[in-house]
């Protein structure tokens, strides 16, 4: 599997302050995972994007264009963040490509929707929708519990597809898997984004906003799973894993798992 580093907590507005430690920390952690559950053995071919100091948008640049290269090659890579701003570069360049009905599932407790001018880790959303990156209808978010009066009030404006913490539990998670893939399989092209704080702090301690009633990781990885076998599949990326944040390494561990399940 084809991982390109993002070492970046630039977009992170200083409260993701040691996700750029995360690439190298998760790439150590695979190595005591010995193959997949579907007795896979990973191999992982290792690219990296050169981060800019103290220059988010030269560092942008440089992850768009890296993107661009490595989603040219349609070998479903993964992004291996640093924090979520990166996702953003990431998908502008997969919408250039993949031009026709392009979609996006984003598990994350938060929307991302708090400010609309850039596009840093609190604004994700707005930048995609208002910049229109991706069709808002093609954009459907997972594992949401805790965000302000302005994310609903954007979430609800744009209509966006959100199946919360709490509706996942009620409507149980083979139901929103099913409706999840329906839609998804919909897309031309699929791009899949985990935020690591989409888990309860009690699977991933290491991130910079800790927000208790989350997934499991094995709820999670059952999302995965499913995920993996779209053949629209074409990209992932791993955020917000915090290393200088998290317990004997509890969090870069459960990346180097998903990791190892996405092979
Ligand atoms: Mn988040």
């Amino acid at each position: 599997m084809k991982i390109v580093k993002i070492a970046s907590s630039q977009g992170g507005l200083g409260k993701a302050e040691g996700s750029e430690l995360a690439p190298d920390e998760v790439i150590e952690k695979t190595k005591e995972l010995f193959m997949s559950e579907d007795g896979i053995l990973p191999v992982f071919d290792i690219d990296s994007v050169s981060v800019v100091d103290s220059n988010i948008d030269e560092t942008n640049k440089n992850i768009y264009t890296k993107a661009l290269g490595v989603l040219k090659d349609n070998v479903r890579p993964l992004f291996l963040g640093g924090d979520h701003s990166v996702t953003f570069p990431i998908v502008k360049a997969f919408s250039v490509l993949y031009g026709s009905n392009p979609g996006i599932v984003i598990f994350d407790a938060h929307p991302d929707a708090e400010n609309d001018f850039t596009a840093t880790h609190e604004d994700l959303l707005c930048a995609l929708v208002n910049q229109d990156v991706i069709k808002k209808e093609n954009i459907i978010l997972i594992g949401i519990r805790n965000w302000d009066k302005n994310e609903i009030d954007f979430i609800k404006k744009n209509k966006i597809k959100y199946f919360s913490m709490k509706e996942i539990v009620s409507e149980g998670i083979h139901e929103v898997s099913e409706s999840l893939m329906s839609v998804a399989r919909g897309f031309s092209d699929l791009y899949v984004s985990i935020d690591i704080d989409v888990l309860d702090p009690a699977f991933a301690p290491g991130t910079g906003y800790r927000e208790p009633g989350g997934l499991s990781t094995r709820e999670l990885l059952f999302f995965l799973h499913r995920l993996k076998k779209l053949q629209n599949l074409r990209a992932f990326d791993l955020v917000e894993i915090n290393p200088s944040k998290d317990i004997e390494g509890i969090t870069s561990k459960v990346g180097a798992k998903i990791m190892v399940e996405l092979c």
